[in-house]
């Protein structure tokens, strides 16, 4: 019964702290297996270096940024190069941004190639992105687990399973609170790619919220 999958409806999650939506039903799974398909295809991937104690290091995973002039990202020591929005991600964009209430200038995509891939504990709080940022996140491919762990508080914990075709958003001070992680999956063998949205503030503009009030779980 996946006719109205499409239509996916909105859920809030309760973190304290945040606000974190999500619409685990966003896009029906032929066609996130088609925009799959296009991503992996059409995406310039790069292979990322970040330094850790002065080490250099190549990241568990392909990722590729896309953004509007101006709209640059960099993040533990590493920059990556702006691509132009395809046609492709400029559809995806319009359609987040419908759903969401929210504006988006730039998008980081990652591929997980299998399990293997991770991303370590982290919160998306790049000086760029400003203080609340917002971030969707549409997932493409085999189900990863996405885990939370609060940042002063260490029984607070949560653990989600992003599945293929589903849209979360993050939101609120939840970058300031909270950290975030996909772990290694050993025997995990198919691969995810997730489109992240955010909007990245120009070089030079004022310090303040960028995120737009009404774009509430
Ligand atoms: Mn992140």
């Amino acid at each position: 019964m996946t006719l109205l999958a499409g239509l996916g409806g909105r859920e809030r999650l309760p973190l304290p702290d945040a606000e974190l939506c999500w619409w685990p039903g966003w896009m029906p799974s032929e066609e996130a297996a088609e925009w799959f398909a296009l991503l992996v295809g059409e995406t310039p991937w790069e292979q990322s270096e970040i330094t850790i104690a002065g080490r250099r290091l190549r990241i568990p995973r392909r990722n590729a940024w896309y953004g509007d002039p101006g709209a640059g990202y960099g993040y533990s020591g590493t920059r990556l190069a702006r691509n132009p929005w395809t046609p492709a991600l400029a559809t995806l964009r319009a359609r987040i941004q419908h759903t969401t209430g929210q504006s988006f200038n730039s998008a980081l995509l990652n591929w997980y190639r299998t399990g293997a891939d991770s991303v370590a504990w982290h919160s998306d709080d790049e000086p760029e992105l400003g203080p609340r940022p917002v971030i969707a996140v549409l997932s493409l491919g085999t189900a990863r687990r996405f885990e939370l762990r609060h940042r002063r508080r260490p029984e607070l914990r949560r653990s989600l399973t992003l599945h293929d075709g589903s849209l979360l958003l993050m939101g609120g001070a939840m970058q300031s609170h909270w950290r975030h992680r996909i772990p290694k999956q050993p025997g995990v063998e198919g691969a995810r790619i997730s489109a992240t949205l955010r909007l990245a503030r120009p070089p030079g503009s004022p310090r303040g919220p960028l995120a737009d009030p009404r774009a509430r779980c």
